[in-house]
């Protein structure tokens, strides 16, 4: 009988630590991906950048879509990519921070104590058309920006603290057949917003996986960041 009792005592930890520390998992590629028992087997990106952020409440979007207050984290690849793996988790899952290189938004360090405000993650990857060099990242203020995918929420992710699995994660593999869908190197930027119209407000972790080295890549919310970043 004790053992039992036992035994329930420590599951009942067990559950509770889960809870407290919700863990991330490793992000997977779909390149080289196999199934094996009827699960899909994925090898971790070599390459996983990670930028933590913050959007104060009311803060001024980068543009207003459909209704819907839009902001921008502009993506740096020196090299060309077979894949890209975009995730953004929301909140900043607990135990989790920014270490040594990893990039961080302005007013990420200020308001890591606010584990409350979160928001329903969406996020899309644009590339910019022409921007083929650092020195054109500069000039990309006109630049046309051409879509390669978007995704709403993600069921390989963990729950909100909602308890609803509405985090965002897309893979995109690089088609080198058409310019339009082809990760060559060059200017990027994840768009993210929140899925209903509202307001976007709280911490979030957006990650960058590949299959390969990226070496130089950089992220950040403004070009004149992304230029600092790149020229380090
Ligand atoms: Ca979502």
């Amino acid at each position: 009988m004790k053992k039992n009792i036992l035994m329930t005592s420590l599951l009942c930890l067990a559950v509770t630590m889960t809870s407290i520390a919700q863990k991330l998992p490793k992000f997977g590629a779909d390149m080289g991906m196999k199934s094996a028992m009827g699960k899909e087997v994925r090898v971790p990106y070599t390459d996983l950048a990670s930028y933590y952020g913050y959007v104060k409440a009311g803060a001024t979007p980068d543009e207003e879509r459909d209704g819907k207050k839009f902001y921008y984290l502009y993506l740096w690849v020196p090299v060309a990519a077979p894949e890209l793996g975009i995730r953004m988790i929301s909140p900043i899952p607990s135990g989790m921070e920014a270490g040594e290189g990893d990039f961080t938004g302005a007013d990420y360090e200020a308001n890591k104590a606010d584990d409350k405000n979160y928001f329903d993650t969406w996020i899309t990857l644009e590339k910019a058309a022409g921007v083929s060099s650092v020195d054109g990242i500069a000039v990309s203020a006109s630049a046309e920006w051409n879509t390669f995918g978007k995704n709403d929420d993600s069921s390989e992710l963990p729950e909100q603290p909602s308890g609803s699995k509405y985090n965002s994660q897309m893979r995109i593999t690089s088609d080198v057949s058409d310019p339009l869908k082809a990760l060559t190197m060059g200017l990027y930027r994840i768009g993210f917003t929140t899925y209903k119209k509202g307001e976007v407000q709280g911490s979030f972790l957006a990650q960058v996986g590949a299959p390969l080295k990226l070496p130089g890549s950089a992220i950040s919310a403004t070009i004149e960041g992304l230029l600092e970043q790149v020229k380090k």
